[in-house]
């Protein structure tokens, strides 16, 4: 079991200290770091102990250590999940082949622009959610909100860490473009389209991380394959965090439900009582549900060909499939040509963005079937739409879709709009119901029914967040 290097100025079980070179370069990004959290991560809240849960070793123990923190001075650090002894390449042409601890010089542009890819997201997060805080509904859920954010910060550090030690110059220059872009930036845009949307109200925050970080999941288990060692060790790790992200954005949206249904069997409309109504739910879900399905990239792609043959980029829980190679293997999809829905047969290895897709889908279903357990008996469901519906990125984008995945005009597809994605009216509502935050322990806001139970063990009422002055 690795412990982690608490003395030292950034936590790691990496044994930062024999490397003086990348401890100083990784120390002279630090402060760099921190002042783009003081600059672009949570607004108002830094000065605010917080009760979060910091890594201080990567088993099961001491990967959960709860306590009071400034954000500021979070413990940031460096974590690999343990290695697998004998590890062998699970995937592509090379597969059965030993992995591989240094960064073969043939992959190294494509290794480093996964890397800087999935590092790029994690910044752009925190940056989304940074207005969120002023309009909390409880301190239960403003801690959520600061865990989740804290841990995207620490997410930006695990892509540094392999950016700086595997990447030499090149990677520190990464590094510090990873702090320059800005979510939303006209000039200077994160990478990924969906990290680009604002993200201010708190059921597109709950939307998000349900779908939006269930991406990152996929991504993650994707890279976890991966042949590079250090990389698939990262993402190992990440993923034991992602879990709670996920978790916040499922019940955040379950309990908006269970509210609604509770005023649905009571014969009122959620909307009269100042909740959320059922159908503007499905329409945010559509909305975060397919801009998330962008992230996965075109549906055929020479590029994801190219990762998988070479060992970069796997398919989720690789060990599950029969053949690792999948050189001749072809998969069907529909693709718009001319304007209708042509069947096409396209080899697998070009295919492989979309066959991470479909794990992403499958795993989105089950998260709906929960959320329809609350609303048993009101009449109402949710339904994810067609994967082609509404998508800027791939073979669909630039054609129009309706929710069931039928080809329509442009004109019907803006004449419908409104009842398909969110509006300008239903942003209006929710900052109308969420203008003010609530910060008493214990209360909840009209438009959430509260959770089940509190945070390790603590009651509904603590008080996960306070203020002390220094
Ligand atoms: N937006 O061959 P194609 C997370 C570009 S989330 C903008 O279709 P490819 C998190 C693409 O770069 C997980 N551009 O796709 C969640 C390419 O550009 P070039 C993030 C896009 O290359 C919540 C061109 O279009 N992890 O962790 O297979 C909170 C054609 O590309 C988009 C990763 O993404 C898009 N949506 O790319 C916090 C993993 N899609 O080459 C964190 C690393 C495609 O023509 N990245 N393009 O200039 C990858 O695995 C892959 O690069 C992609 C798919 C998944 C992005
Ligand atoms: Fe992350
Ligand atoms: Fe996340």
């Amino acid at each position: 079991m690795s412990r982690v290097a608490l003395d030292e100025k950034i936590p790691n079980n990496v044994n930062l200290s024999s490397d003086k070179r990348l401890q100083r370069a990784l120390e002279h990004w630090q402060p760099a770091f921190l002042k783009w959290w003081q600059e672009m991560g949570p607004v108002g809240f830094q000065a605010h102990e917080v009760y979060l849960r910091t890594a201080v070793s990567v088993d099961p123990q001491g990967w959960a250590q709860f306590g009071y923190v400034r954000m500021p001075e979070y413990r940031w650090g460096i974590f690999l999940a343990d290695p697998v002894k004998d590890r062998t390449i699970g995937f592509g042409d090379d597969f059965g082949k030993p992995v591989w601890q240094e960064v073969p010089g043939e992959h190294r542009n494509a290794l480093r622009r996964l890397i800087v890819t999935q590092g790029d997201t994690e910044p752009a997060s925190v940056e989304q959610q940074r207005h969120l805080g002023h309009t909390c509904p409880s301190l239960y859920d403003l801690r959520n909100l600061f865990q989740v954010n804290v841990e995207e910060g620490r997410h930006l550090w695990a892509m540094v860490y392999l950016l700086h030690s595997y990447f030499g110059r090149d990677g520190r220059e990464e590094a510090e473009a990873l702090l320059e872009r800005r979510s939303g930036d006209a000039d200077k845009p994160r990478i990924l389209s969906t990290f680009n949307e604002p993200c201010d109200d708190w059921l597109s925050f709950y939307m998000f991380t349900t779908f939006t970080d269930r991406d990152g999941k996929y991504q993650l288990l994707a890279l976890a394959e991966s042949s590079f060692d250090p990389l698939s060790r990262s993402c190992r790790f990440m993923l034991t965090e992602e879990a709670h992200h996920m978790f916040v954005g499922e019940t955040g949206v379950g309990r908006i439900l269970q509210r609604a249904a509770e005023l649905l069997r009571e014969g009122k409309d959620p909307r009269q009582e100042g909740a959320i109504d059922v159908p503007m739910v499905q329409r945010y879900l559509n909305f975060w549900f397919t801009l998330s399905l962008d992230l996965f990239g075109g549906e055929i792609s020479t590029n994801a060909a190219h990762f998988f043959a070479a060992g970069l980029k796997g398919r989720a829980h690789e060990k599950n499939y029969e053949d690792h190679v999948a050189k001749d293997g072809v998969y069907v999809m529909e693709v718009p040509e001319d304007g209708r829905l042509v069947e096409k047969e396209i080899p697998l290895r070009s295919a492989m963005n979309e066959v991470l897709r479909d794990s992403y889908v499958q795993d989105c279903e089950k998260v709906v079937q929960r959320w329809n357990k609350h609303l048993e008996g009101t009449g109402y469901q949710l339904t994810l739409p067609s994967r082609r519906f509404h998508r800027r990125q791939g073979a669909y984008a630039g054609h129009y879709f309706d929710p069931q995945g039928r080809l329509i005009t442009q004109e019907e597809f803006e004449r419908q709009r409104d009842e398909w994605l969110p509006s300008e009216a239903d942003k209006a509502y929710l900052r109308s119901i969420m203008h003010r935050p609530v910060f008493t322990p214990g209360h909840f806001a009209n438009w959430i029914a509260p959770p089940p139970r509190g945070i390790d063990g603590k009651p509904i009422d603590f008080e996960y967040v306070r203020y002390n002055e220094a």
